[in-house]
């Protein structure tokens, strides 16, 4: 505890509080940036890292994020408004410094501000390490959607997990992908502020103790357990040029000092302290799984960790405004759910109203039910999250009794609902029964919430015809679609400086706040010289893109060839083995001379393997040794490169995305739940080659079939071949798949590694391959020669680029979440105190 009393014989008077705002000028920047290198980072002339002045500008921001932040949290207690809680394990927030300059809107003044001091702005933005506490789609979407509601004006608190070390960082050698630990805060972040004063304490383990309250009441105690305290970090989450600052509030974990000295100091001092880590390991490390990684304790404990220290600062602040009194809650609050990872907040939630604010059973549960909704991000039965009944004995008894207490009355419902129908009391139980018992937390946050939502229009439709159609049945209203967008702020603006201001000049600025306004480039696809002024920035777009990959893994993009780009993690379902199928087969036609009408062509793959997923770390090697074999023989040269870009991250992404023509989004039609990558894509201007699969579905629908290049089986005709599946027929019928496999197959690119690829061969080869790689290779080689053909008139090609970008409004980030509040949260909107 701190050793400061609150101030008594102090009475700060306005002289103390008030103060004037700073200035938003190249020089009043300039001034503070100044200040702040010499007096409080302490450099001189003599100063060499980036570093320092990096740090002195990011503080020089912070304090302009920091006047602003304090007037809208003063709005939003002012309005007494109902807000949201965004719970998630994962914000992929990549660099922050870019993205603060714009929204705050002193980009060109601190560029003008550090170059009067000889500073390139470039330089020292570029040395910014990605906040990387997230491992994709899911995470990323957290931070697109909270630029979002901070630009749109909306009460939404971010509440996340501040691990030490975020996603892992991906080296790659000889082919393999290695793993090193991504220590990000090492240097500290000019970004958080620590709030020790909103520190709260977490229980774990112990047991469960039932007395007679003061009124006589039953009631229950969690008791005997060891604690673990959660510290606040908040991190400014600015709006676009509108002085609003919403907040993400991350918890640390830290030692109880009684966990330190109390009962575990019998032994040794020394032991006893370093006991402390044992609490503090529960933020030390992001899960770097993208599907459900079962059964691991640690993960159990940061779950409830997260759920329960947000709930309590929620409560906490609930109780301080309304004392005990329950009955407005669900009207002024919402807890949205990033998938069921944060899903035992629906029953710590009830243990909070009941045992710590004395609510009954019935006015807990329909607070609970009012104020939860859970967004799903799978379709894949084996993701979805499973614990054992075990593990919540040991870890989380009195939740466990909660949750026990749910199921019995839910299938109370399901029983008066389907009278006699046992079957179905099994399948809908939260409880698995087997011979381990299991809670399923997606039916939980089912059960528990009021509204239940897909990523994407198709995913939405199968969730209630397959994974959750026992629920369907039950409750139809609590189903809803909410297709994923992105942040144009950071996906058009930031990473693409070039096409922005071009945008700017033609059509205004005002798409920056309203994606639909691309609409009105339709028109100049039809005007040559738009057309013209478009090549010419894709092209610089793309020598950036060619000199970062020259620079990363020494292979040359020659600028003229179409950029053919596939990033994103690397999953069965994802296929990037189709990819590098085709790529095989790019190679066989060169080795054969069938090279008319050739258009040469750059193949960019990256991404991560979960460190433990066998086939996905298989498929980068064979990646690799395609790229090094084509990349070597001199009759690729001029025609086709092949690169696997290692480390793939948020700030990697922003280089990619501007440079792309072609986007890969060819996952088992079915399987992906939206994607997000796809429509940062197009946003870019590139053509997207894709399956009836997630978002494409939509981005097809927006662009028009003749700006896309679809192929594929659909997600019916997936299923329906199931069963009867048989690619060895396919493979036999294809001679271009033929002489794929024979390359595979005869070791062609595994000389001195014999039987390297023997697993990838043989799911290809598998009547049980559940991703069908076999069945779309005819039809993706067919849309590759149709998207080759029609880049080659660029002229065309240039047509279809515009119209992806002036189509892609619908995939703001700002539409989706104008969907989130009008269907779901029904917050108002408060602009915060003028400064
Ligand atoms: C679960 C339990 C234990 C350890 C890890 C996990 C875990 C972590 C991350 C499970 C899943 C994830 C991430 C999933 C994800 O990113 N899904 C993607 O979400 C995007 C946003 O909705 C969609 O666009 C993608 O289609 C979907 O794959």
């Amino acid at each position: 505890m701190s050793p400061f009393k609150d101030l008594s014989r102090s009475q700060p008077n306005d002289a103390f509080y008030d103060l004037p705002p700073l200035g938003m000028d190249a020089t009043a920047i300039a001034a503070d940036v100044r200040h702040y290198f010499a007096h409080t980072m302490g450099q001189d002339r003599n100063s060499r890292s980036a570093y320092y002045p990096y740090e002195a500008l990011a503080i020089t921001l912070r304090d302009r994020l920091m006047e602003r932040w304090k007037r809208t949290r003063q709005a939003h207690n002012d309005a007494d408004c109902k807000r949201t809680y965004y719970l998630s394990l994962e914000f992929l927030m990549g660099r922050t410094l870019c993205n603060a300059l714009l929204n705050l809107g002193v980009h060109d003044a601190a560029e003008q501000g550090l170059y009067d001091m000889g500073l390139v702005l470039e330089e020292l933005a570029s040395g910014e390490r990605d906040a990387g506490l997230g491992n994709g789609g899911l995470g990323r979407l957290a931070a697109c959607f909270l630029d979002s509601c901070a630009t749109l004006e909306l009460p939404v608190k971010g509440y996340g997990l501040r691990y030490e070390y975020g996603m892992f960082r991906q080296l790659i050698e000889d082919g393999h992908q290695l793993e090193e630990p991504d220590h990000w805060m090492r240097d500290g972040s000019p970004w958080e502020l620590e709030r020790p004063e909103y520190t709260q304490r977490i229980q774990f383990g112990g047991r469960t103790e039932r007395y007679k309250d003061a009124t006589g009441r039953p009631a229950a105690r969690w008791v005997d357990t060891r604690d673990v305290l959660a510290v606040p970090y908040d991190v400014p989450i600015p709006g676009y040029r509108n002085d609003n600052i919403n907040t993400l509030r991350l918890w640390k974990a830290a030692a109880t000092d009684e966990f330190d000295l109390g009962e575990f100091n019998a032994g040794s001092y020394p032991e006893s302290v370093a006991q402390k880590n044992a609490a503090e390991h529960i933020t030390m490390v992001l899960y770097p799984n993208d599907a459900s990684e079962s059964g691991k304790e640690l993960r159990l404990r940061q779950q409830f960790f997260l759920a329960s220290a947000s709930i309590k600062d929620v409560m906490r602040e609930w109780v301080r405004l309304k004392g005990k009194n329950f009955s407005e809650f669900a009207a002024k609050n919402c807890f949205q759910l990033n998938d069921t990872h944060p899903a035992i907040s629906v029953a710590e939630l009830m243990r909070q109203l009941m045992d710590e604010h004395d609510l009954d059973w019935g006015p807990a549960w329909a607070i609970t039910t009012k104020t939860m909704a859970y967004t799903n991000h799978t379709l894949l039965p084996e993701a979805l999250e499973r614990w054992p009944v075990r593990l919540f004995e040991q870890l989380l008894p009195r939740v466990l009794e909660i949750i026990y207490e749910i199921n019995a009355r839910f299938l109370a419902e399901v029983a008066s609902r389907w009278p006699g129908d046992s079957e179905r009391q099994r399948r809908m139980s939260l409880i698995e029964e087997g011979h381990e018992r299991q809670v399923r937390m997606a039916y939980l946050a089912i059960v528990g919430s009021f509204s239940v939502n897909g990523v994407a229009a198709l995913h939405s439709k199968l969730l209630v015809e397959g994974l959750f159609k026992d629920f369907y049945d039950l409750w139809p209203h609590k189903f809803n679609n909410k297709t994923n967008g992105v942040t144009q702020r950071r996906w058009l603006a930031l990473c693409n400086p070039g096409l922005r201001e071009f945008l700017d000049e033609t059509i205004g600025d005002g798409w920056v706040r309203d994606l639909d306004q691309l609409e009105r480039l339709a028109p100049y696809a039809n005007d040559a010289v738009f057309r013209q002024r478009w090549r010419a920035i894709k092209q610089e777009n793309k020598r950036r893109l060619a000199q970062t990959v020259k620079q990363l893994v020494h292979v040359e993009f020659p600028e003229e060839a179409m950029f053919d780009v596939q990033v994103k993690r690397i999953h069965e379902y994802k296929r990037q083995l189709l990819n590098i199928l085709h790529v095989i087969h790019l190679y066989n036609r060169i080795k054969r001379g069938d090279t008319r009408d050739w258009t040469p062509r750059c193949v960019l793959i990256g991404g991560k393997a979960a460190p433990g997923y066998y086939m996905a770390k298989q498929i980068i090697k064979l990646i690799n040794n395609v790229a090094r074999a084509v990349n070597r023989d001199p009759d690729t040269e001029g025609r086709l490169r092949v690169a696997f870009l290692p480390d793939y991250r948020v700030s990697l992404m922003e280089v990619i995305a501007p440079g792309t023509d072609l986007s890969e989004q060819i996952s088992t039609a079915g399987k992906e739940a939206s994607g997000t990558g796809n429509m940062k894509f197009m946003m870019n201007g590139a053509v997207t080659i894709g399956t009836l699969d997630g978002a494409n579905i939509e981005i097809r629908e927006q662009v028009g079939d003749e700006n896309f290049f679809l192929f594929g089986l659909t997600a019916a005709e997936v299923e329906q071949r199931r069963g009867h599946y048989d690619p060895n027929a396919v493979i036999a019928r294809d001679s271009a798949l033929q002489d794929v496999m024979n390359l595979l197959e005869s070791g062609h690119f595994n000389q001195f590694e014999g039987g390297i690829f023997d697993a990838i061969i043989h799911t290809i080869r598998s009547p049980h391959d559940p991703w069908m790689t076999a069945a779309d290779f005819q039809g993706y080689c067919e849309a590759q020669e149709r998207a080759a053909a029609a880049y080659r008139d660029q002229e065309h090609w240039t047509r279809m680029s515009i119209l992806n970008t002036a189509h892609s409004g619908f995939f703001s980030s700002d539409r989706t979440i104008g969907e989130y509040n009008r269907d779901i949260w029904h917050l108002d909107a408060v602009p915060p105190v003028p400064l």
